[in-house]
């Protein structure tokens, strides 16, 4: 199924990878291993009434790593030694990342795309259930949010459907607050573009299904994963920061979990070295 009746700046596939392409990458996944971050950190602590916490999910980056304690990429001001040079895509995902590039091209107004633009950053997240005092307690879902990174985002989904909303304001559960709302299947391809879908509403998951029974993603302690997330963005290459070029206190609030990380990953183990 194809984007036939979507408004302007959104684009749906189904299915958009085929059984081989989802084979080879719930392999890959397997191979992961996720963090699970906090909030916060020594050296940027809580705001007044807020406290730290754990993310609702473990995650992975690719690209480059937005650790939430460096709080996340946020033009035009919050750009500074926000995104950690992180591993490179896959080849397998190189390749579905170059189709969704292509797409994006072709489906959208020249306007949407800025200058330089490519999927250069990856965020995966993993949407399940977390063992809590014995009993399992569901975390799949993302509150309303932006993606601030420029121009399109491409979001592919694996395991149980997602229903994704678009809304006009955060924290409003009313109806008219919804602007737009889609099932995000198995092996699916959303991308969304434009001032509307990027700047004008939030999104957000308000519920993932638990239907399939299928085991994906790998080990993650005390943790259930029904869905994996896959959302492509593009940070500019020269906010993109080397771990070493890093101020020393935002070096110190990483260093644990480059160092979990460099258990697994080589990319990791060579930023430790220098
Ligand atoms: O899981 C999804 O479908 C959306 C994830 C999302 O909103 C995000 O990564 O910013």
């Amino acid at each position: 199924m194809k984007n036939k009746h979507l408004p302007t700046g959104l684009y749906y596939q189904f299915p958009f990878i085929d059984r081989k392409e989802r084979a080879q990458l719930l392999d890959w996944l397997a191979t992961l291993v996720p963090l699970w971050e906090m909030r916060f950190s020594e050296n940027n602590p809580p705001p007044e009434g807020d406290k730290q916490r754990p993310l609702l999910r473990p995650v992975y980056w690719l690209g480059n790593w937005q650790f939430a304690c460096l709080d996340y990429y946020h033009p035009p001001k919050g750009i500074l030694h926000r995104c950690v040079r992180a591993e490179t895509y896959p080849l397998q995902l190189q390749k579905i990342v170059d189709r969704i590039e292509f797409i994006a091209r072709k489906q959208f107004p020249k306007s949407f795309i800025p200058e330089k633009w490519k999927l250069n950053t990856c965020l995966i997240n993993f949407y399940g259930s977390k063992l809590e005092e014995d009993k399992w307690v569901d975390r799949a879902r993302v509150g309303e949010h932006k993606d601030f990174e420029p121009g399109p985002v491409g979001s592919l989904s694996l395991g149980d459907r997602a229903f994704f909303q678009f809304v006009n304001g955060k924290g409003q559960s009313a109806e008219e607050n919804i602007v737009f709302s889609q099932w995000l299947e198995d092996s699916s391809l959303q991308i969304f573009a434009g001032d509307k879908w990027k700047n004008k509403t939030f999104h957000r998951v308000q519920r993932v299904e638990d239907k399939r029974k299928e085991k994906i993603g790998p080990q993650i302690a005390d943790f259930n994963t029904r869905r994996i997330n896959f959302t492509f963005r593009y940070v500019p290459e020269e906010h993109i920061y080397p771990f070493k070029d890093l101020p020393q206190g935002k070096q110190e609030d990483i260093l644990p979990y480059v160092q979990t990380l460099s258990l697994h990953s080589s990319h990791f183990k060579k930023v430790l070295t220098f």
